[in-house]
Formats: C-alpha cells, sequence, structure tokens
C-alpha cells in the first residue's frame, strides 16, 4: 500500500519508523511518506493559514498550499477522463459535454451509473480512472468526520493508495475537500467526540489500525478474527504465568485444558464486558447471533439481551 501524508509538522511521524508498522515500511509493504506542506508555499514566510471569513476565532488553512499539495500527489493524468486540474475542459465542460459535475441533467443514467460507466462521484466504480491507474483515496482527519471504526480500518487497508491531508488551527479552507472531490474519493474522518489540536495524531492511530490489517503484517493472522470488535464485541480478559502473582489467580478454567469450557468462559466475558462497558455496541448486537447459553449467559451478569429471534 502507498501512503503519503501531507502535514506542516512531518516531524510528528518519526514513530512510524517503529515496531510493526516501522517493519511494515522496511518489507516494502507500507510505502510511506511524509510531505511538508510548507514545500507547497511560495511566499517568504511561507505561510499557509488566514482569518476565517465570517469572523470567529482561530486561524484557517489557506486553499493555495493544499491544491498544489493535491495536485502533486493526486496528479490531474489520474484523474477520470483526464480532467484538467480544476476538472474542466478548457470550455467549461467536462469532455464529454455533461455538466461539471460529470453527471447527465438527472444526475445518474438508468443503471446508477453517469453515462460514461463512472459512479457518481465521477469514478470508476472501483476508484480506479479509465486507464486502470488507481487514484489515492483522500482522508482528511477533522472532529467533524464521520467515525472511524474497525470497519473503516479494513475498508482502508484494501486501498492501493492513501493521501492523508493533515489540517490545523480551526481546519482546512473547505473548497480545497469541495475540489478534490470532483476527481477523487474523500473521506473526512473523526477519532472520536473530542477536539485533537491537528489531524497528525489521528493519521498515526488510522495508520497503524490500517498496517496491521495489511497481508503479512501480523505473523498470527488468527488473532485478527478474535479481537476485540471483530464481531461486534469486546474480547475477554487476557492472561499469562505466573498463575497466581500479588494474591490474584488466574481464572481456573483458563488452566483446565478443556478447550471448550475455555470458549465458553471467553464468549461469556465477552458478552458481559460489552453490555457493561459498551451500551451501544451491545444494543447493535444481531439477536440471532445470541444463542441459549449466551441468554443465559447475560442474565446472570444481570443484562437483558436484545429482543429477538432466539437462536438455538
Ligand atoms: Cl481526526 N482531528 C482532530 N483535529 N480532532 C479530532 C479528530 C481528528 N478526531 C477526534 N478529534
Amino acid at each position: 500500500m502507498r501512503v503519503d501524508v501531507v502535514s506542516i509538522f512531518p516531524e510528528y511521524f518519526t514513530p512510524l519508523d517503529l515496531s510493526l508498522v516501522g517493519r511494515a515500511r522496511a518489507n516494502g509493504v507500507l510505502r510511506l511518506a511524509v510531505h511538508d506542506l510548507r514545500s507547497w508555499t511560495h511566499d517568504v514566510h511561507r505561510t499557509v493559514d488566514d482569518t476565517p471569513y465570517g469572523g470567529g476565532p482561530g486561524m484557517v488553512m489557506r486553499p493555495e498550499p493544499w491544491g498544489d499539495a493535491l495536485d502533486a500527489l493526486a496528479p490531474a493524468e489520474l484523474t477520470p477522463g483526464g480532467l484538467s486540474p480544476d476538472g474542466l475542459a478548457p470550455d467549461g465542460l467536462a469532455p464529454d459535454g455533461l455538466a461539471p459535475d460529470g453527471l447527465a441533467p438527472d444526475g445518474l443514467a438508468p443503471d446508477g451509473l453517469a453515462p460514461d460507466g463512472l459512479a457518481p462521484d465521477g469514478l470508476a466504480p472501483d476508484g480506479l480512472a479509465p486507464d486502470g491507474l488507481a487514484l489515492p483515496r483522500l482522508l482528511v482527519p477533522s472532529p467533524a468526520g464521520e467515525p472511524f471504526t474497525q470497519a473503516m480500518a479494513h475498508e482502508l487497508a484494501g486501498e492501493s493508495h492513501l493521501l492523508f491531508a493533515c489540517g490545523r488551527y480551526e481546519g482546512i479552507d473547505q473548497r480545497v475537500l469541495d475540489h478534490a472531490a470532483t476527481r477523487m474519493r474523500v473521506t473526512e474522518v473523526s477519532l472520536g467526540d473530542y477536539v485533537l489540536f491537528g489531524g497528525e495524531v489521528a493519521v498515526l492511530v488510522i495508520l497503524e489500525a490500517v498496517t496491521r490489517l495489511l497481508p503479512g503484517v501480523l505473523g498470527n493472522a488468527g488473532s485478527l478474527d478474535e479481537e476485540s470488535h471483530a464481531h461486534g464485541l469486546l474480547e475477554a480478559p487476557m492472561y499469562t504465568k505466573p498463575a497466581a502473582w500479588r494474591g490474584h489467580e488466574v481464572p481456573e478454567v483458563l488452566r483446565s485444558g478443556d478447550h471448550g469450557r475455555i470458549a465458553r468462559w471467553r464468549r461469556d466475558e465477552a458478552l458481559a464486558r460489552t453490555a457493561t462497558r459498551r451500551p451501544d455496541m451491545f444494543a447493535a448486537l444481531d439477536p440471532a447471533s445470541l444463542d441459549k447459553r449466551d441468554r443465559a449467559a447475560l442474565d446472570r451478569a444481570g443484562f437483558q439481551a436484545p429482543p429477538g429471534h432466539v437462536a438455538k
């Protein structure tokens, strides 16, 4: 996977040399390049921000350096239909005579694709330009983005090229994202309901979550299947030697060697933990995924299983 990151603080990304992400880079599984946004400024002060239109506190990142950065890292040659960087042919129409958004007047052809075979976002369904070259998927960390989840990590792990745009201050001028969306897939993504100074730490988080899903990065792919969030449940607690430590003992069942009992115990713990700690995940469980023994375990833990069909 190729990854480009643009930031005014490239030094934030030095930890990506370490540990398993560092090894994925050394192996060539992850081809990561970090770029200083200021290298696309042209004034002596290398200005990247200005005051917000409409007033208010803080500063907004100006569009020009971002536009040049994205042009360099997602070249117009990769744009579907070979559009100029502004997404339009010189006459102001897309080359196929469609409106600038690339859609017929009703927006879509009868098959739901634009007449040029492109999806409504103007891209081929697989995100490839018509010549088969991959366009990057642009990811913009923002507290106003869509929540980053394990499901999104899996989705991103299937991409061939990610491009991260790290905003600082009050964010990036919206037109940068709107323009980028005329030629590539753009996703604003949030880590959660709190505010960071900028997107850099979010990129570290997202890249770590994605890199460990890339083929060949984790020695034991089975552990991916059992971990928290793999099946909408939190993982049961884990223990290692010694069997007794500071008066705390490892649960007897885990030392029993009875694999059936161990699996049942882990499932019970996962259910009880999820119900206690993550009522949102618990409520979202498919009732059909809970069998009689699951329901009995939840009952013992004092929880009501979500109503619905009771699987055997
Ligand atoms: Cl992705 N960026 C920023 N700046 N703040 C955040 C965030 C991202 N996710 C939660 N808070």
